[in-house]
């Protein structure tokens, strides 16, 4: 009996070891334990052949590397944020696109909300003191921060994260939950979560603290810059979770500086791995390295749906399987 050759993939980071095994049962694989950051150059030479790519949220694929790799038929991104796929370029060359949305969700809201509080009890900044040794005395004014029950909690974007933390924030911490997003929520989901929909302006005026979960697209770029940061609070909190580039960096590490808004809490930056050299010598700011998603239980799962989606349009031959979580679905003719 012949069988047909398998179709090669390329899992471009590492990876849990059963999740290569997994892909292993299906595929010829080529993988990258060493984790070496591939340039997009690089990225698209390791594609010569291959049928599928594993990627994640640093990875950029754009025309240029589907326009080297005719062969290709499916790119799944370990991540629920797609900005590091070119949409229209998938669909002119007729590859699938997928992300990992959902499996996500909750574990993200409960670092949004760890991170949020942790920026307004100043849980960094006083264990960074400690740390160095200068706590010598209690004072009643000592790392005073500001609460978090009972305040108005405002978050910009409002899918499924922004609805988890808003649940959270209402059902959890009695928080006013104000959000502005493009659309609106259904009256019953705004209900459920507890949260009311405000213009922009009102919801920077408005929020004790203002957490980020929108998507970054060009139209999103630093729509928190200097102007509005000014419309916030003096006591305020700014917490993204959501990607760098939505944040004027420079700008928000000024409003730390100067104390226009009394402290920022940050998982995502312009750039990143690099930081802003100005946000690291404020003090009143969380800095944490992209890890809102990673519980192992959390990466596991989009690992697993991101393997899955390849397995789904590539490993039953003849069936011609959609993805499980697709991102173009009906805006292309798939390759053959
Ligand atoms: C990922 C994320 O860890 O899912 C997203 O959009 O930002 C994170 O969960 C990151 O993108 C790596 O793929």
């Amino acid at each position: 009996m012949s069988s047909s050759p398998r179709p090669a993939i390329l899992v471009a980071r590492a990876v849990f070891p059963e999740i290569l095994e997994l892909l292993r049962q299906h595929f010829e694989v080529e993988d990258n334990q060493a984790d070496t950051v591939f340039s997009k150059q690089e990225l698209a030479r390791r594609l010569q052949g291959k049928a599928g790519a594993f990627t994640t949220g640093g990875d950029r694929v754009d025309a240029e590397v589907l326009a080297a790799n005719p062969q290709l038929r499916i790119v799944a991104n370990m991540a629920v944020g797609y900005n590091n796929f070119d949409i229209p370029a998938f669909n002119a060359a007729g590859v699938w696109a997928t992300n990992t949305p959902d499996v996500l969700t909750e574990s993200t809201a409960d670092f949004g909300f760890a991170l949020m509080m942790a920026t307004a009890r100043r849980m960094a900044e006083s264990e960074h003191f400690l740390r160095r040794g200068e706590w010598t005395k209690w004072a009643y004014d000592m790392f005073a921060g500001s609460d978090v029950h009972g305040s108005t909690l405002g978050i910009l974007g409002m899918g499924r994260i922004g609805q988890a933390i808003a649940r959270r924030g209402h059902h959890g911490f009695g928080m006013k939950v104000v959000y502005h997003n493009r659309s609106r929520l259904p009256a019953e989901t705004e209900a459920s979560v507890g949260a009311t929909w405000v213009d922009k302006a009102t919801l920077l005026a408005q929020a004790d603290h203002l957490v980020l979960v929108l998507p970054y697209t060009p139209e999103n770029h630093h729509c928190i810059a200097a102007a509005e940061i000014a419309q916030m609070k003096p006591t305020a909190t700014l917490t993204n979770i959501a990607r760098g580039g939505i944040v004027d960096d420079a700008a928000l590490a000024e409003a730390l500086r100067e104390r226009r808004i009394a402290a920022a809490g940050l998982d995502v930056f312009e750039g990143e791995p690099a930081l802003n050299p100005a946000l690291l010598s404020v003090p009143n700011v969380v800095l944490t390295p992209h890890i809102a998603s990673a519980t192992v239980a959390t990466r596991r799962a989009m690992a697993r749906l991101a393997a899955d989606n390849l397995i789904a349009v590539l490993g039953a031959p003849g069936q011609g399987g959609q993805p499980l979580t697709p991102l173009n679905a009906g805006q292309f003719t798939p390759r053959a």
